[in-house]
């Protein structure tokens, strides 16, 4: 028997919305610091040229976006970017990687390097890099990775409509494998693709019924890039993000709820808003993998202007 059905979080999630911000702010009070968010980190340590057909992403090959295929970093650039975020105050530092999954190799061996060298900074260490054998798994746990971000996207029902070179089962058997290594899990999803509504409460469902739910959720807002096949959907209204981050918040009490891409779109009081429906971390830096964010100076003022503060690094 699921924890939660479909229609379980359908009545959460259609709460009139001062009753579920309520009930959200219950949760999250009762399990994390309302005032402080956890800044994270992003770099693309592999850019572009990527196999798969994820419709909404700038980095496949099979859409002509203008995104280049870059050589791998060294490690000591992603040191050194790494050094200047945590400087910045971020405690945690996502790597992402185009591709289906990681080659065995001197390549996989450089991304190891890369996790024992941002946990020798001290900070969490997350990485993304498609879908991973049992072995991979194993080393990147015995590199010291914090967590393994692979997002379900979307619904079991939707999932084809988006991707077609991998299932949502290949997912879930990652998802699996990472959390067999003793990873722990970040696994989110985007909404604003032409999904229903029950379609993102499918989604909330496969997440907060994995035993145990990830540690890590992050709620993306689709950045609709030009050349993509979403290039043309239309932006996410921002309470429809709120009440997701809202949903998730109620489902997963004591997960981290992270406002991921989208932020650009969304006015500084519909990032407050998110904030009290308990997303507690965004990405902080002028730039995602290979789209834009909110400039630093922008969302410092932004946290000093709410009486926010950077969550100081959890040990
Ligand atoms: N290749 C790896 C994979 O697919 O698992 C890792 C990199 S991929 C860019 C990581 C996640 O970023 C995707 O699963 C998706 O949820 C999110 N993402 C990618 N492009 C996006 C976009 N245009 N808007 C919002 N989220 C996006
Ligand atoms: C996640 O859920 N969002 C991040 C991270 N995991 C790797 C990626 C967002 C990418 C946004 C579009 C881009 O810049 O490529
Ligand atoms: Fe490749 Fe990941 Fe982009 Fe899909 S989301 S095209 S797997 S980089």
């Amino acid at each position: 028997m699921p924890k939660f059905t479909v229609a379980d979080i359908r009545a959460i999630h259609d709460l009139p919305l001062p009753d579920l911000l309520f009930r959200a702010q219950q949760f999250h009070r009762e399990h994390h610091r309302p005032n402080e968010v956890q800044l994270c980190s992003l770099l693309s340590i592999k850019t572009g040229g990527c196999p798969e057909d994820c419709s909404y992403c700038p980095q496949s090959s099979h859409y002509d976006t203008g995104v280049a295929r870059e050589k791998r970093l060294a490690v000591e650039q992603v040191v050194e970017a790494a050094s200047r975020a945590k400087a910045a105050g971020a405690t945690r530092f996502c790597m992402g990687s185009a591709g289906r999954g990681p080659q065995n190799g001197e390549a996989f061996e450089s991304v190891l390097a890369m996790v024992r060298a941002v946990r020798g900074l001290g900070m969490e260490a997350c990485i993304t890099l498609g879908m991973l054998t049992d072995e991979q798994a194993q080393l990147l746990a015995e590199a010291g990775l914090t967590v393994y971000n692979h997002n379900v996207d979307t619904s079991r029902e939707f999932y084809g409509n988006i991707i077609k070179t991998r299932t949502y089962d290949d997912r879930l058997a990652t998802l699996a494998r990472v959390r067999k290594a003793g990873i722990k899990v970040c696994s989110g999803g985007i909404i604003g693709m032409g999904e229903s509504i029950d379609d993102r409460c499918a989604m909330l469902a496969t997440l907060s019924n994995l035993e145990p739910p990830p540690e890590s959720v992050p709620i993306n807002a689709l950045v609709a890039v030009p050349g993509t096949p979403l290039a043309d959907r239309p932006p996410v209204d921002p309470l429809e993000l709120v009440r997701m981050i809202a949903t998730a918040r109620i489902l997963m009490p004591t997960s981290q709820v992270r406002l991921s891409a989208g932020r650009s779109g969304l006015s500084r009081e519909a990032q407050i808003l998110c904030f009290l429906a308990g997303a507690n971390s965004f990405f902080f830096g002028d730039k995602l993998l290979v789209t834009g964010n909110p400039d630093v100076e922008a969302d410092q003022k932004l946290l000093r202007d709410a009486g926010m503060r950077p969550a100081p690094p959890i040990h």
